[in-house]
């Protein structure tokens, strides 16, 4: 039992077998951060779409039942907050990035960044190769429950290889694009490449 707690909660690196990027500490607690208020839907038939444009052969729109009948995958994933608190072996459920492009038009040889767009404006922009990791995904339920309004229901991106806040909450679209565009945070002062392991959390 002692041991078991040990190794979970030990956060020295032997403790950890090297899971913690620099300047990280663990904690259980699941702790909610974003700008603005945390939207409420009704009826997600009528209030909620998921849009893809840009850079692909036409535009496409997902319905909340168009969307949910995609096939789904589990991942189980650290998070790495900028604020410096990382959260253990999170287990998410939803749609492969990968398995996600099979269902939308083709993207064009040109798309190279992807933007997140989220409620009340907020976006985030991704490289499209780091959404095309096996992990990367497009999630809708935290330890087998549906998302918590607070985090980030019905729909939100997981970005695992980056600082969380490039997991945009409350996903309404993706933008395919052939360059680069700073999304929300980038703009407030965040590292544009977002890399844990290289502690990069702020643009100098
Ligand atoms: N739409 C939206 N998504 C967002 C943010 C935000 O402000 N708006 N903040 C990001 C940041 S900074 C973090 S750390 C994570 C926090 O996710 P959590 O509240 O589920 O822990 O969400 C990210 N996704
Ligand atoms: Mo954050």
């Amino acid at each position: 039992m002692f041991d078991l707690f040990k190794r979970r909660y030990d956060t020295t690196p032997e403790g950890t077998h090297g899971r913690v990027p620099p300047g990280q500490y663990v904690t259980e607690k699941f702790p909610v951060l974003h700008y603005g208020d945390v939207p409420h839907y009704t009826n997600l038939e009528e209030t909620w779409d998921l849009r893809v444009w840009g850079n692909i052969a036409e535009p496409k729109r997902f319905s909340f039942a168009e969307f949910r009948a995609l096939p789904t995958i589990q991942v189980t994933m650290d998070i790495h907050c900028v604020t410096r608190w990382s959260k253990f072996d999170t287990t998410w459920e939803g749609v492969q990035f990968k398995e996600f492009l099979k269902h939308i038009p083709e993207i064009d040889s040109s798309a190279a960044f992807v933007i997140a767009h989220a409620e009340h404006n907020f976006t985030a922009n991704i490289p499209l190769e780091f959404l095309m990791e096996d992990d990367a995904m497009l999630a809708y339920k935290y330890d087998g429950e549906e998302l918590t309004p607070e985090h980030g229901y019905p729909l939100r991106l997981l970005v695992p290889k980056k600082y969380f806040w490039k997991s945009a909450k409350w996903l309404r679209g993706l933008e395919f694009l052939p360059h680069d565009k700073l999304g929300f945070w980038e703009r407030y002062g965040y590292n544009n490449n977002a890399d844990p392991w290289k502690e990069e959390r702020y643009s100098s």
